[in-house]
Parts: structure tokens; C-alpha cells; sequence
């Protein structure tokens, strides 16, 4: 990894020569330029994470970002199952309610996230009073419950749900969650029933990250087969997208889009970011931690040109892969608004000023979409 890095160190004399809008960490965008939807929007969605903040007036400048540039959004946190649905008997709609109305209000899409997923699981969910799992007829139970009151609540006002997020690991196995311990594969099927029954018209995905790893890819065109064979409606394959500047390869990535298109399914780029710092860890396994050192938060003052380069480049290289295949990709998706937001800072070590996204932290935007914008509008 470190010798990747050095390696891209080598050549970003290059790299800075031919960006040359990249020498500036950032440059302000004139307000008469069109917005990343305006330019994008006709060949996909085009949405960002947002926060808690962006959603309430605290970050208006963030929610301003929103408006502007994105006409899709999906809720980083709030639509977990451990913040909406934190007890047995217990929902909490307040952050997800106004995030579905600043969509409605603003003619945003929204995309829901996520109904069934292992982390920020709701403590109570798989397990009995006495802390034991439950058993299969009170998961399915709990499943569904769930399922049909969430989705029902925010039925014909949200496109599309993530259904399950993260089952398959890495070596295309399935991942030993609560629920797989305890309902087996059959989680997956029956998660896509209850979101269909909940709301017959809303889109269903299934999500995960380093979807392009080959044991992956191929787990995951045969599940959403299996799936689709059943005649249960699946609509999109969610390929998170979290990357950094050594992985994912872009020819490996290429060939999921491809191999996921191929079972019919839509493609979707849902969490799109691109770390700029040396690689920790790969994925976005959010239990994966490092301990601080200072050392391994190398730009606490900013990302020196040469880096800030390369990550533009790198950045280039997939937005125009997103646009290559466009007639599979229903939507590109940021995991959140500006630098400042992004799980990175705190992913895999906290503390570590990160850069990933495609506004800094004063909500500029970067070069390499300034210049895709400029090559493209018109
Ligand atoms: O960005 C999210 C972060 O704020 C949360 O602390 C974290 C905890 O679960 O989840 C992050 O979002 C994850 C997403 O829901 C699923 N894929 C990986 C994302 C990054 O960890």
C-alpha cells in the first residue's frame, strides 16, 4: 500500500500538469454555473448522503449544497433501524420525517437506507429480554413488523429502498449476522416479500461495499438471480463505492457494473467517496478500527498539491467510467455533502482529517468537477 502511494507520489508532477485547476485546493463556483444535477441529472440521479444537521437548519450552508447540486438524497444515519426504531415498541420519526419533507419540498428523490443490516442493528431486534437470540418465527416476525412499518409510513413519498445492506463478505460468503445465524439465507428473500408487500411500488436494492471483488460480484449476480427467479422484484444492485487511492482497481469495478447489469437489474453507485489519505483498511467495514498515531494522519493542514492531484484524477477516471455506463447506472450517489461530514474522518481511525468528497470544507467544489462540468454543460 505505502509503496502504491509513493508510487502515485511519483508521477503526480504529471498528473498536476495536465489539471492544472488543481494546483488550488479549491476555487470558488460562480453561482450562474450549472449544478452537478443540471449537467448529470438526464443520465442519472445524481444524490448525496445528508446528515441530521443538513435536515434541521443547523448546516444550511450544507442543505444550501443540497439544493443546489444533488436531486436525490438518502439518510446516512437516520433511517437505521437502532435510531427509527430504537425500542421494541418505539419509533423515532422526527429526523427521517423532515428529511422525507426537504425532499418532497425541494422535488428531491429520496432513497431510503436501509431496512435489514447487522450494524446499527436496534439492540433489542434479534435478541430476547434475557439477551439470547430469538428464534426464527419472532426474527421473521420482528422482520416484517419492522419492514411494514417503515416502509409503509413513507410509502409513494420514497423511490427506492436499500433492503439489505452488507450481507456477502469479501470471499463470497455469507456474512454471520443475526440474521443469517438465525434465518439462514432465507433472511434475504423474505426481507425483499415484506418491502414489496409494504409498498408494492417502491423500488428494492440490495447494497454492499467492494462489490468489486470477484468472489463478491459473482455471489451477488447469483443471489439477485436466485432472487429474481423466485419473482421477487428487485430493481437495483448498490455498489457503495467507498474507495481510496490504491483501491478499487477501475477495470475490476468495470466489470461488476457489467456483471450486475447483466441479471437485468439497475446498477447504483449509493456511497460514493474516495479517501485521499495512505490506505488503513479496505472496504467500509464500519467495526474496523486503528489506533490514532499521528503519523498516520499525514494532512492535518490540508492535502499537498501532488496528492490533491492524483485524487482529482482518480475521481475523473470514475465519474467518466459512471458516464460510459450510463445506460445501466440509474444513480451516483456521494456518502455525504463536504469533507467536514464525511464517516471518514472517523473510518478506520478517529481523528483523521480526510478528504473525500466533492466539496471541501467550505462547501467548494473540487476541480475535477469543475472541469467534468465544463466538458460536459452545454
Ligand atoms: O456514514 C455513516 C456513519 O455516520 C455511521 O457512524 C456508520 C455507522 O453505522 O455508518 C456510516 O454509513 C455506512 C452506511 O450506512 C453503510 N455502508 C458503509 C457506510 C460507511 O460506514
Amino acid at each position: 500500500m505505502t509503496k502504491r502511494i509513493l508510487g502515485n507520489l511519483v508521477f503526480a508532477p504529471l498528473a498536476a500538469l495536465t489539471l492544472t485547476a488543481c494546483a488550488s485546493t479549491s476555487a470558488p463556483t460562480a453561482t450562474d454555473e450549472p449544478g452537478i444535477k443540471d449537467v448529470f441529472g438526464d443520465r442519472f440521479l445524481v444524490g448525496t448522503a445528508v446528515n441530521v444537521n443538513q435536515m434541521n437548519g443547523t448546516d444550511t450552508a450544507g442543505a444550501d449544497v443540497v439544493k443546489r447540486h444533488f436531486n436525490a438524497i438518502v439518510a446516512e444515519n437516520c433511517m437505521k433501524s437502532e435510531e427509527i426504531h430504537p425500542e421494541k415498541d418505539r419509533y423515532n420519526w422526527t429526523d427521517a420525517d423532515r428529511l422525507v419533507s426537504f425532499g418532497e419540498e425541494n422535488g428531491i428523490t429520496v432513497t431510503g437506507h436501509c431496512l435489514i443490516w447487522h450494524s446499527q442493528l436496534a439492540p433489542w431486534f434479534a435478541v430476547d429480554d434475557a439477551g439470547n437470540p430469538v428464534s426464527a418465527d419472532t426474527l421473521r416476525q420482528r422482520m416484517k413488523d419492522h419492514i411494514y412499518t417503515v416502509v409503509g409510513r413513507y410509502k409513494g413519498k420514497i423511490k427506492g429502498w436499500d433492503v439489505v445492506n452488507e450481507a456477502i463478505l469479501e470471499d463470497g460468503s455469507y456474512r454471520h449476522s443475526p440474521f443469517y445465524e438465525i434465518l439462514g439465507e432465507e433472511f434475504i428473500p423474505l426481507a425483499f416479500q415484506y418491502a414489496h408487500e409494504a409498498d408494492p411500488d417502491a423500488e428494492l436494492y440490495i447494497n454492499d461495499y467492494a462489490m468489486n471483488m470477484p468472489a463478491k460480484r459473482d455471489r451477488y449476480v447469483a443471489l439477485v438471480n436466485d432472487l429474481k427467479a423466485r419473482g421477487l422484484r428487485v430493481d437495483a444492485i448498490g455498489m457503495q463505492g467507498h474507495m481510496g487511492m490504491d483501491y478499487p482497481e477501475l477495470d475490476e469495478f468495470e466489470k461488476s457494473i457489467e456483471a450486475f447489469a447483466s441479471t437485468g437489474c439497475d446498477v447504483m453507485i449509493t456511497e460514493w467517496d474516495m479517501s485521499a489519505l495512505p490506505t488503513l483498511n479496505r472496504g467500509a467495514n464500519v467495526g474496523d478500527h486503528v489506533d490514532y498515531a499521528k503519523e498516520l494522519n499525514p494532512y492535518p493542514d490540508g492535502l499537498p498539491e501532488d496528492v490533491a492531484a492524483e485524487w482529482n484524477r482518480r475521481m475523473t477516471d470514475f465519474f467518466e467510467l459512471f458516464l460510459k455506463h450510463s445506460d445501466k447506472i440509474s444513480r451516483v450517489t456521494l456518502w455525504g455533502v463536504s469533507d467536514g461530514d464525511s464517516w471518514k474522518n472517523d473510518w478506520p481511525m478517529k481523528g483523521r482529517k480526510e478528504y473525500p468528497l466533492i466539496f471541501d470544507r467550505n462547501h467548494e467544489m473540487k476541480p475535477f468537477m469543475q472541469q467534468l462540468i465544463e466538458k460536459y454543460k452545454s
